[in-house]
């Protein structure tokens, strides 16, 4: 997959997505990244990227004519590509819109800086707002490298076999089960019996369990959008007869 993204601070992305599983995807070819500073288009002796808000207030936009001529940039290397700018107005992602980009063959973020852009150029350039949750950031690269993270880690072949997307939190609706590690205890908690038992099928409805009753617990409303199957029924069941005192 192809990643464009638009930044005044391109190292800052370029940096974060270098480590790990993503690093791995993008020196291996199975994803790519190209930045697009709009400082690259300035014209004057101060390399001006920013403007003042009609109407007057604190802060400034970003400026449009930098800005437009770096996104008409970006789109010439990736002319099948979306553009995505990340913002707190956005529409909320979530782990289906994730699986949903990272099936795009390209996709270009705009991230923001200041107090924003001119609502004209998210009028005539940006396909989708997307934003990551009700929180404000001072720039949209944090968001943009959340974002690709996310997406990134889908793509097929970015994840060894040893993670699976398919086990993960979300990918069922449900929070995640709890995981241990050596040693069998800490402190005197232990690891789950169950845990070293070497039964798959116990093993498995444990886990199953798990995920339900925290989701109950901590995410009730996750809940509440699905209809559980009678075996998820009686194992949530279970859960929350165990968790009364
Ligand atoms: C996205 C961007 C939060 C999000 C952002 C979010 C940069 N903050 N919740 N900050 O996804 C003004 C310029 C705000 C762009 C934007």
């Amino acid at each position: 997959m192809k990643w464009g993204v638009i930044t005044l601070f391109p190292a800052m992305v370029e940096d974060a997505l270098s480590h790990g599983v993503i690093g791995r995807g993008l020196t291996d070819g199975r994803l790519e990244l190209v930045s697009f500073n709009p400082r690259a288009h300035a014209t004057d002796v101060h390399q001006t990227v920013d403007d003042r808000p009609y109407g007057g207030g604190p802060g400034m936009l970003m400026k449009v004519e930098t800005l437009r001529a770096s996104i008409a940039e970006a789109r010439q290397h990736l002319p099948a590509a979306p553009v995505v700018y990340l913002s707190p107005q956005g529409e909320p992602l979530t782990q289906s819109l994730v699986a949903e980009i990272a099936c795009w063959p390209e996709v270009i973020l705009l991230a923001g800086r200041y107090e924003g852009v001119d609502e004209r150029v998210i009028t005539l350039d940006i396909d989708r707002e997307i934003s990551l949750g009700d929180f404000v950031l001072s720039g949209g690269e944090p968001a943009a490298i959340a974002l690709l993270d996310a997406v990134g880690r889908l793509v097929p072949g970015v994840l060894g076999h040893a993670g699976s997307a398919e086990a993960d939190s979300f990918s069922d609706g449900l929070l995640d089960c709890p995981h241990y590690t050596r040693p069998e205890e800490i402190a005197g908690q232990r690891v789950p019996d169950v845990l070293l038992s070497g039964h798959h099928g116990q093993i498995a409805r444990w886990r199953r369990k798990q995920a339900l009753g925290w989701t109950w617990l901590r995410r009730p409303e996750l809940l509440e959008r699905q209809t559980l199957s009678d075996e998820d029924n009686d194992l949530l069941t279970e859960f929350i007869r165990e968790s009364k005192p």
